[in-house]
């Protein structure tokens, strides 16, 4: 049995959940952070020194944390080919684009844009800031629109470990108020990840409890 230290509204929590559903893993959550609190007591951290979600552990084993390495883990230790192959080159073309998504698109939108639209009042919110920030990420997802013009998924034609890196933000990136470039194979996926029933559970999870009020 995992257990998950994390409320469902965290990105990384609901990268983690996708991920878990996916795998067809059993699991508890226990809700920790923002709103919920928790994150700051010796006991959480004894398990993650930075007091960040999400936290995992694997039955008895030592609680671990960082999200990346938290998927890998999960897909090394439960998953297969293709999601998770074994063979190291297969596999390096997969996380090439895991990784890109992680330090690139997820950086790029999550605290420059999610935060500046939902999690900020609108009287200190800077449009100058959101649109070159997402100016900045639409020069990322050229690239994956690029990507997905060609392959069904963002590591090939397969579903991967770096769909669940890339696609956990996109729910967000579709709801919220934001200048979007029309990106056919960009919408192709997304709607083609809407359908599976671990994103929906996971992922399409409403944000209003972050909305800031003024
Ligand atoms: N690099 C870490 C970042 C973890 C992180 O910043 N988590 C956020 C939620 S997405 C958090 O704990 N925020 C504080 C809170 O929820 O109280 C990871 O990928 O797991």
């Amino acid at each position: 049995m995992l257990t998950v230290w994390g409320r469902k509204t965290s990105s990384n929590v609901q990268a983690l959940m996708w991920c878990i559903g996916e795998l067809g893993l059993p699991y508890e959550r226990h809700d920790a952070g923002h709103i919920y609190g928790g994150t700051d007591t010796p006991a959480f951290l004894a398990m993650n020194p930075n007091g960040t979600v999400p936290v995992l552990r694997d039955g008895g084993g030592e609680p671990l944390w960082e999200t990346g390495a938290l998927l890998r883990y999960l897909a090394g230790r439960y998953g297969a080919a293709p999601f998770w192959p074994t063979d190291s080159v297969v596999r390096a073309r997969i996380d090439q684009w895991a990784e890109w998504s992680k330090i690139n698109v997820t950086l790029g939108f999550t605290v420059p844009i999610f935060w500046q639209v939902v999690r900020t009042p609108p009287s200190r919110q800077d449009p100058t800031a959101i649109r070159h920030a997402v100016t900045k990420l639409d020069n990322l997802l050229s690239i994956a629109e690029a990507q997905l013009s060609r392959k069904t998924y963002l590591a090939g034609d397969e579903f991967t470990l770096a769909d669940i890196q890339f696609g956990h933000v996109l729910y967000r990136y579709f709801d919220i108020p934001i200048d979007r470039q029309d990106r056919p194979a960009l919408r192709r996926y997304y709607d083609m990840l809407s359908k599976r029933p671990a994103f929906r559970e996971h992922v399409m999870v409403s944000y209003e409890e972050l909305r800031a009020r003024e």
